[in-house]
């Protein structure tokens, strides 16, 4: 009989589902995860927590299993919860993108929303209230149109897209758990935070991907939306640590997870040219709006208002005291800068060889 802590993951093959993982394999647990069905291989962040073994040994114990699942899909995760009987649950699987959850409201609301409720329901209906704990992944989206500065656990919510009215539905319903049936469910309300692993249609993938292409001549310009948005931007690596001491804290509790600190999408862009040896100046305003290279004269980004929002969070900044004095979180162990340079450093060698492996 396994003494292992056995963790459960939705949204494994995400950006902070591999982080996880790779923390959780680390500490000792026995990792699952639930991966959707997808016409192509979409496991290419976390192969490596499972290839090696498959090559090494076929009967070493595996690191990491996986499940086929949907968040649509009830029977699904009820039979995955019952067959993993978890100790820990993160539900980090979600459709993700902002701007997209505009295009497919529903399909966000059933997955972000209702798939938040098929966990919390799959748990109390096999029983496992009082032995599973769960980690809902809340986001600082849910302050949309700022009630006050900076955002702190008590701050009202004013959600601005299909995806935040969503994930409120999925904060509240895990707080509703929590205190009418007793449950550990909590939530981590979770700043913007990136890495070398982020899908590459959010900005700062976009732009470090973009800066990457275009110092090698592969691309010759970066098109963006809102410049002016700002964020806090903190490291995923960083953020995953909290999700698990969120969990390990003794009393259930909701946590914001911040830098405490403000960056435009106009900074992380020239900090990134910067980075791969480019100074750029802002030339115009609005809509006409350019980033010029000072030493070649040569336009590299222009904005393009189909990136642009129909509603939209102008500015964002958390207050990450709470974590920092109840959990001993450290929220400034990774700089904006140093994020910025991480993955524009990543993205200058990856667009190298993802090229050279197409030729
Ligand atoms: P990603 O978009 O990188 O990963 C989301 C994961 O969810 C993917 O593995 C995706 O699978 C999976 N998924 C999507 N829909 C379904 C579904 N219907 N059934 C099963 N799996 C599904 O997100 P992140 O890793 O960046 O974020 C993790 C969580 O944290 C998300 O819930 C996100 O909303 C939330 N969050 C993220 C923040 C951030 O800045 N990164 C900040 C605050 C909250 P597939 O790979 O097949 O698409
Ligand atoms: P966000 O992240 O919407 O904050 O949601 P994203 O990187 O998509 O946008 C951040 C800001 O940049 C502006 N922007 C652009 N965004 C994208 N994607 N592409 C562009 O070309 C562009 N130009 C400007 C946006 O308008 C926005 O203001 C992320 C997701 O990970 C959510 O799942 C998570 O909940 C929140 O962060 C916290």
């Amino acid at each position: 009989m396994t003494l292992k802590k056995v963790a459960l993951i939705t949204g494994i093959n995400g950006q902070d589902g591999s982080y996880l993982a790779e923390l959780l394999i680390e500490k000792g647990y026995e990792v699952h995860g639930i991966l959707r069905r997808s016409s192509i291989f979409n496991t290419q962040r976390i192969e490596h927590l499972y290839l090696d073994d498959l090559v090494e040994d076929m009967h070493k114990e595996r690191k990491l299993q996986l499940h086929y699942g949907d968040m649509t899909d009830s029977t699904s995760l009820i039979h995955i919860i019952q067959k993993t009987q978890p100790d820990e649950i993160y539900n980090l699987a979600a459709q993700s993108h902002v701007k997209v959850s505009f295009e497919i409201p529903e399909y966000t609301a059933n997955g972000d929303a209702i798939g938040t409720l098929r966990i919390l329901e799959a748990v109390r209906m096999l029983g496992l209230e009082k032995k599973t704990r769960i980690y809902q992944a809340s986001t600082s989206e849910l302050y949309g149109k700022v009630q006050e500065i900076p955002q702190t656990e008590t701050t009202p919510f004013y959600p601005r897209s299909p995806y935040a009215v969503a994930k409120q539905y999925a904060f509240w319903i895990t707080k509703n758990y929590r205190e009418a049936y007793n449950m550990y469910a909590v939530n981590g309300i979770l700043f913007n935070h990136e890495s070398e692993r982020r899908g590459e249609t959010f900005v700062t993938r976009k732009i470090t991907l973009a800066v990457a292409n275009i110092k090698k001549g592969y691309q010759k310009k970066l098109y963006l939306g809102n410049l002016n948005s700002l964020r806090d931007w903190g490291y995923a690596k960083d953020y995953v640590e909290c999700m698990w001491m969120i969990l390990q804290h003794d009393t259930p509790e909701d946590f914001v997870i911040a830098t405490g600190e403000q960056h435009s999408v106009r900074e992380f862009t020239e900090l990134a040219f910067k980075v791969a040896g480019i100074d750029i100046e802002w030339r115009g305003e609005g809509i006409n709006e350019q980033g010029v290279c000072r030493q070649s004269g040569q336009v590299l980004v222009e904005v393009d208002p189909k990136y642009f929002r129909p509603t939209e969070v102008d500015t964002l900044l958390g207050n990450p005291a709470k974590a920092r004095e109840l959990l001993g979180w450290n929220p400034t162990k990774t700089s904006f800068e140093q994020l910025v340079k991480i993955m524009t450093t990543h993205d200058l060698d990856y667009v190298e060889r993802m090229r050279l492996a197409r030729y």
